[in-house]
């Protein structure tokens, strides 16, 4: 099923890796994937160095064989590969599904290219019917989901905020924080939005990453095509 057309994305992406690169290395299935195929070419003799986007992705690429670093070590990487939820137009994306998109994005903003790896079902007219992850601190949680309520309403946009997890035992991110899932079916205008959600001070980052992807391997099942920004 999609995973024939996930590796086929992932393996597109190898073509961009060259020998010395700092690498940021994506979260998710198609990443996975990525991060495996990767590790083949370690194995063969690529000679490349890592920055994980999570916990995960750090066990699977060592298990994999490839040499890791931190971006503190490395400064400014080449390059990130990773996968999305969703693709919208001028490649503006909704990422965090699998509650990495905060290390995502820092690894993907300190990186000078970033490439999108997917199937075709990602890509979307309008971003918004996959719930957009919002990461926020633990404290104070009925304040930031109030504010981050009003700031939906002054953008015309309404729906459900989730907590990921239950009330119980919520998830936890990497970093220690919460996810609330805002159910809004349409985001028509992104950009207004993401600046908005970072000015409230409970939220740590949200699931929009706006211009940093330069291009996407999207695998449909004519082949893989290629999306520019
Ligand atoms: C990561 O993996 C996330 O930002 C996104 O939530 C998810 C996509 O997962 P998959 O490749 O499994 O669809 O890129």
């Amino acid at each position: 099923m999609n995973d024939a057309l996930k590796r086929a994305a992932a393996e597109k992406a190898l073509d961009d890796v060259k020998p010395g690169m700092k690498l940021g290395i994506g979260t998710g299935s198609t990443a996975d994937l990525f991060t495996k195929a990767l590790g083949a070419k370690v194995r063969g003799g690529l000679d490349i160095i890592g920055v994980p986007t999570s916990e995960r992705t750090r066990a699977l690429a060592e298990k994999e064989g490839i040499r890791l670093s931190t971006l503190d070590e490395l400064g400014e990487l080449d390059l990130t590969i990773d996968g999305a939820d969703e693709i919208g137009p001028g490649l503006d994306l909704i990422k965090g599904g699998g509650g990495a998109l905060l290390r995502e994005k820092i690894v993907a903003s300190a990186s000078r290219r970033m490439i999108v790896i997917a199937d075709g079902t990602k890509v979307v007219p309008t971003l918004g019917a996959f719930p957009l992850p919002i990461e926020v601190v633990a404290f104070g949680l009925a304040a930031t989901r109030a504010a981050i309520n009003t700031v939906l309403r002054a953008c015309g946009l309404d729906g459900a905020l989730e907590l990921r997890g239950d009330a119980d035992h919520p998830f936890v991110t990497d970093g220690g924080h919460y996810i609330l899932d805002a159910h809004l079916a349409k985001i028509p205008e992104p950009a207004q939005l993401a600046p908005m959600l970072v000015g409230i001070p409970g939220v740590v980052d949200h699931g929009l990453f706006i211009n940093l992807a330069e291009k996407a391997y999207v695998a449909g099942q004519d082949g893989v095509e290629t999306l520019t920004a």
